[in-house]
């Protein structure tokens, strides 16, 4: 069997992906914890999966905006916490198949990354609100738990750990191979054997040998623990560890920050707090930084389409990524102190310095002195000049550095350069 370190290689060379939350909470379009959050009844919802048609839905689409954004992997729910999947599973009725838009968009969505040779991966979602045997995850989460005939029920809870492990098997044996299964999410006691995690790691991988599972079984790959079902990466959510993330030895983790685009992970109609594509360059520029990875995620509307905004900053991303993705794809943390003046990552001896103020002077690179080569633009390939200024060589003798004069007073680049 693969080791993590072998599984994982690929996923930190890519380190930009997408993650795509859809589902039947696009129709009331206020994000995907509608239901929960709203306590609607069964039936209520109900009137959603009557509706759901994803008639513009159209992966292929998807999968081009992706590979021009730069993005290398990307992750669909196909069964968020609401229970409703977006696969052709003979295990529930509560399934896209079923619905208006009548087939397996799964399928649909593999086929098409696979085609643009875009990693794909997989979310499911451990909690379930609308499965019988589901205990609920708080009051607020599970709104059929709040009437009182169904408080009585009594819940066989290893029925629906069968039926979530039968799902997890139709995943992995229908469409090909997988590279991620992203688990969302264990809490409180609800962790690890609790979901029977370890029978279920390794029937995943006696499927899929080579696929990375996320850390949200409930595992604690930080105390470099067994791998059962410690998973094989971090999964921090809207947030950016501040030290990267290591072991108890310190030695490094791999990570994928997952971060919204705008506020909300399912499509919200009123959700127009978009970030813009500097911030999303610089956010991809910080993980890189650490030795993480971006998982960038996206809500298609109900009848499947990415916003207008979402497409826009995407595809600027991805144009930053087409001229600067030297400086982002097989790189990681660099050993020099984080400068004043932005941001390092780096690839063997190739250092990148992401400038994002470069103030009046020229750049000064903190501990190099001597030791820099030669200095390129990265984006156009220009070469730099890499000297003390007048005055400037005084202080690079008491401080070790170099310092790079850049050809013209202005930073070529606002988002980074
Ligand atoms: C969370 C979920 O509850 C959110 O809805 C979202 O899927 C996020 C990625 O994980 O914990």
């Amino acid at each position: 069997m693969s080791t993590r370190e072998e599984r994982t290689r690929w996923f930190l060379r890519d380190r930009f992906g997408l993650f795509i939350h859809w589902g039947l909470y696009a129709i009331p379009a206020r994000g995907e914890w509608v239901r929960g959050n709203e306590r609607m009844s069964r039936e209520h919802y109900l009137r959603y999966f009557h509706e759901f048609d994803a008639s513009r839905y159209d992966p292929k689409a998807w999968a081009r905006a992706a590979k021009q954004a730069g993005q290398k992997y990307a992750v669909l729910t196909t069964k968020h916490h609401d229970g409703f999947c977006l696969f052709d599973s003979k295990l529930t009725d509560f399934k896209a198949t079923n619905t208006p838009a009548g087939r397996d968009l799964v399928r649909e969505y593999v086929d098409a990354f696979r085609a643009e040779g875009i990693a794909v991966g997989l979310y499911y979602s451990l909690i379930d609100w609308h499965h019988d045997d589901y205990p609920g995850y708080g009051d607020k989460a599970h709104p059929d738990r709040d009437n009182e005939a169904a408080k009585d029920k009594p819940i066989q809870f290893d029925r629906y750990l069968d039926y979530m492990h039968g799902q997890v098997e139709e995943l992995l044996t229908q469409y090909g191979k997988i590279d991620i299964m992203w688990f969302d999410f264990s809490y409180d006691n609800m962790t690890g054997e609790k979901w029977r995690a370890t029978e279920l790691v390794r029937k995943i991988r006696s499927i899929q040998p080579d696929i990375l599972i996320d850390n949200r079984l409930g595992g604690h790959i930080r105390a470099a623990e067994p791998e059962e079902y410690a998973g094989d990466f971090f999964s921090p959510e809207q947030i950016i560890p501040p030290g990267g993330i290591v072991d108890v030895n310190g030695r490094s983790i791999p990570w994928e920050a997952c971060i919204t685009l705008n506020d909300n992970w399912g499509y919200h109609s009123e959700d127009r707090n978009y970030k813009s594509a500097k911030q999303v360059v610089r956010t991809m520029v910080e993980c890189v930084s650490k030795n993480g990875n971006l998982l960038l995620n996206v809500g298609p509307d109900a009848k499947g389409e990415m916003t207008r905004e979402s497409l826009s900053v995407l595809g600027e991303v991805g144009e930053w990524l087409r001229l600067n993705g030297d400086s982002i794809y097989g790189c990681g943390i660099s050993e020099l102190a984080k400068p004043e003046w932005g941001r390092y990552t780096q690839k063997g001896n190739l250092l990148y310095a992401h400038v994002y103020d470069r103030g009046i002077g020229p750049i000064y690179f903190q501990g190099l002195k001597g030791k820099i080569k030669k200095a390129r633009l990265l984006r156009d390939g220009t070469e730099l000049k890499v000297e003390a200024p007048w005055m400037a060589e005084e202080y690079s003798d008491v401080a070790g550095g170099d310092f790079i004069t850049l050809k013209g007073a202005e930073l070529p680049d606002d988002m980074d350069t």
